[in-house]
């Protein structure tokens, strides 16, 4: 019986941290194309939202959007949650930081193209701080050399989420790639770890097959590359 269906584009960026919950859960569940809901639909839906992804639960037929809320739902619904109520509040922040990040990284959602001073201003200084939140983040709770997760023993959405945002990123653009080790190496290990994980990993071989290095598509996606490269 299906779980969910789950309404994205056809790459990764911010539909990878519902689908490696849902892998990583056993969900069943289908990818949908997001424009059976976006943009026509988007209105007339129980619980409106204004952009993908869209997270279907077919048991209670219920459309959820807004990535961290669908993320924090699966992660109820699947005991992916820290227990205690300070790190239970981090997994929300952890999963509000990298959504922070993703619209940092894409200049406000692609809304202005990037220029090679702010580019450089943002790799160099923004980005690196991004890093070393999630790296002390991650210590503070225990988070060693090939063991513990971001927020204490136990994997939880917050593991998903760090490896969504920088797994994927590194992956699309290996640049990216020492300097997250030069400046968060305990992530960067985290993310391969939960990237090893027998369902993400298949997934993560399918999909990579599937979109190669894409990322967030578009014409932002086009300026990232030319700054990058
Ligand atoms: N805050 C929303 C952002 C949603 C969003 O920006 N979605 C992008 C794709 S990742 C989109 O298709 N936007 C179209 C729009 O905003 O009209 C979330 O976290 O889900």
């Amino acid at each position: 019986m299906l779980d969910y269906k789950l309404y994205y584009w056809d790459l990764p960026f911010r539909g990878n941290f519902i689908q490696l919950m849902l892998e990583e859960a056993g969900a069943q569940y289908e990818r949908h194309e997001a424009t059976e809901i976006y943009p026509d639909r988007s209105l007339k839906l129980h619980n409106p939202s204004m952009a993908p992804p869209y997270l279907y639960e077919c048991k209670s037929k219920t459309y959820y959007a807004q990535m961290p809320a669908c993320l924090m739902h699966l992660g109820r619904e699947y005991d992916y949650l820290p227990k205690r109520a300070e790190t239970h509040t981090l997994a929300l922040k952890t999963i509000l930081d990298c959504n922070d990040i993703l619209v940092e990284i894409t200049n406000w959602n692609g809304q202005v193209m990037w220029q090679k001073n702010d580019w450089e201003s943002f790799r160099h200084s923004r980005l690196p701080q991004w890093m070393q939140i999630f790296e002390k983040t991650g210590l503070d709770h225990g988070l060693k050399g090939g063991e513990g997760y971001l927020l204490g023993s136990q994997i939880s959405v917050a593991d998903i989420a760090t490896t969504a945002l920088f797994g994927t990123l590194v992956y699309s653009f290996p640049e990216f790639e020492d300097d997250l080790q030069q400046t968060a190496p305990h992530i960067a290990e985290l993310c391969q770890r939960i990237e090893a994980r027998p369902a993400i990993k298949s997934f993560l071989i399918k999909q990579r097959e599937e979109y190669g290095r894409g990322y967030c598509g578009g014409q932002i996606e086009r300026s990232l590359r030319k700054m990058i490269g």
